[in-house]
C-alpha cells in the first residue's frame, strides 16, 4: 500500500515540528509548503537527513507551489502571520483570511480529498474561511484548538495531583479564547469526575479554581514566557493526534473545531466540542450534557466565536 501524503502549509514553528514529529512516527511522505522560499526545502532536508539516524522508511520535501501537495490526503494548515503589536483583531483577522483565501483554493486544485486540520489564529474563524474558499466537506475540515487546551488541562491536573497523565481524561469546549469552558463534571482523575476527586482529596476546589483559569489562559503562559512566538510542540503534537485518527481510522473522540448543524442547539458555524474523527472525517458529534452553569459558560464561549465571524464575513463582503 502506498505511503499516505501529508502537506503541511505553514513552515513555522508549528509546521517544522509538525514535519519532524509525523517523520518520526512514519505517519507519511510529508511536503512542507510555504511561501518562503527556502525554509520548507530547508526544514524538509533537515528532517530528511534525521530519518537517517531514527529510521523512518518517508520522504520530505520543501515546497513554494501549490502543485507539490497534489493528491495529499491530510493537510494541515498553520499558514498566516501572527498579531504584532499595534495590530488590531480585525487587522489580524484581514490579513489571515487572505491567506485562508489562497490556501483554500490551493487546496481545492490540488488536493480536494484531504482530511484538512486548521491550526491557525483566530481558530474557529480561520476554520470556517478555509472550509469556505476550499468547499471541501465540512466533515473533511476541522480546527485544532480543543485537543491543545484539554491537554493543558489534564497537564495541570496531572502536575496537581501526583496522577499520571495517563489517567486523566480532560476536556474543553467551546471556542479557543479566554472564554473556553474547562468541562469540570465530564473531566476525570484516575475516573473519578473533578468534583469527586475534590471530595477524595486530590486537590483543593481552590487549586481546581485556578487550573481552570491557568487552562483558559494556557496560551497567553506560553507567549508571556517565550516574548518571540506562541506554543509549538503541544499545538503539533494536537494537530498530529487528529491526523492519526483520520489515516489509521481510529475513531478516537476528541475535542475539535467542528461544524455544526443543529448539535447543541447551534448551526452554520464552527465550535470546539468533542467528535469522533475515523476515514470519513469527522463521523459523529458527541453531546456533553450541561447543567446551567456551564450552558451558560459554552453560550458566551460561542457568542466571541460568532463575533469573530461576523468580523470575519465583514471583511469578507469588503474584498
Ligand atoms: O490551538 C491553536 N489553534 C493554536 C494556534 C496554538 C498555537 C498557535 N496557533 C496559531 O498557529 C498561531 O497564532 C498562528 O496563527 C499559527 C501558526 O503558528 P506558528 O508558530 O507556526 O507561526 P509561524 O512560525 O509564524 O509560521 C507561520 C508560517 C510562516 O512560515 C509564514 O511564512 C507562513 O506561515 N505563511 C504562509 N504560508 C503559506 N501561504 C501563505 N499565504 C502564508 N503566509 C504566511
Amino acid at each position: 500500500m502506498a505511503r499516505a501524503k501529508i502537506a503541511l502549509i505553514g513552515a513555522g514553528m508549528i509546521g517544522g515540528t509538525l514535519a519532524h514529529v509525523a517523520a518520526r512516527e512514519a505517519l507519511g511522505d510529508v511536503i512542507l509548503f510555504d511561501i518562503a522560499e527556502g525554509t520548507p526545502q530547508g526544514k524538509a532536508l533537515d528532517i530528511a537527513e534525521a530519518t537517517a539516524v531514527f529510521g523512518s522508511d518517508v520522504a520530505l520535501k520543501g515546497a513554494n507551489d501549490y502543485a507539490d501537495i497534489a493528491g495529499a490526503d491530510v493537510c494541515i494548515v498553520t499558514a498566516g502571520v501572527p498579531r504584532k503589536p499595534g495590530m488590531s483583531r480585525d487587522d489580524l483577522i484581514g490579513i489571515n483570511l487572505k491567506v485562508m483565501k489562497a490556501v483554500g483554493e490551493g487546496i481545492k486544485a490540488h488536493a480536494p480529498n484531504a482530511f484538512v486540520i486548521c491550526i491557525t489564529n483566530p481558530l474557529d474563524a480561520m476554520v470556517w474561511a478555509l472550509q469556505k474558499f476550499s468547499g471541501l466537506p465540512k466533515e473533511k475540515v476541522v480546527g485544532m484548538a480543543g485537543v491543545l487546551d484539554s491537554a493543558r488541562f489534564a497537564y495541570f491536573l496531572a502536575e496537581k495531583t501526583g496522577v499520571s497523565v495517563q489517567d486523566i481524561h480532560a476536556w474543553t469546549l467551546g471556542g479557543h479564547g479566554d472564554d473556553m469552558v474547562p468541562m469540570v463534571r465530564h473531566s476525570t482523575v484516575g475516573g473519578l469526575p473533578l468534583p469527586d476527586a475534590v471530595k477524595a482529596g486530590f486537590l483543593s476546589q481552590d487549586e481546581l479554581d485556578a487550573i481552570v483559569d491557568r487552562t483558559r489562559k494556557g496560551g497567553g503562559e506560553i507567549v508571556a514566557l517565550l516574548k518571540t512566538g506562541s506554543a509549538f510542540y503541544a499545538p503539533a503534537e494536537s494537530a498530529i493526534a487528529m491526523a492519526k485518527s483520520y489515516l489509521l481510522d481510529q475513531k478516537r473522540v476528541l475535542p475539535c473545531a467542528v461544524w455544526l448543524s443543529g448539535e447543541y442547539g447551534l448551526s452554520d458555524l464552527y465550535v470546539g466540542v468533542p467528535a469522533m474523527i475515523g476515514a470519513a472525517g469527522v463521523e459523529k458529534v458527541i453531546e456533553f450534557t450541561t447543567n446551567d452553569e456551564e450552558k451558560a459558560m459554552f453560550e458566551k464561549s460561542v457568542a466571541s466565536v460568532q463575533g469573530l465571524l461576523q468580523a470575519c464575513k465583514d471583511i469578507d463582503a469588503s474584498l
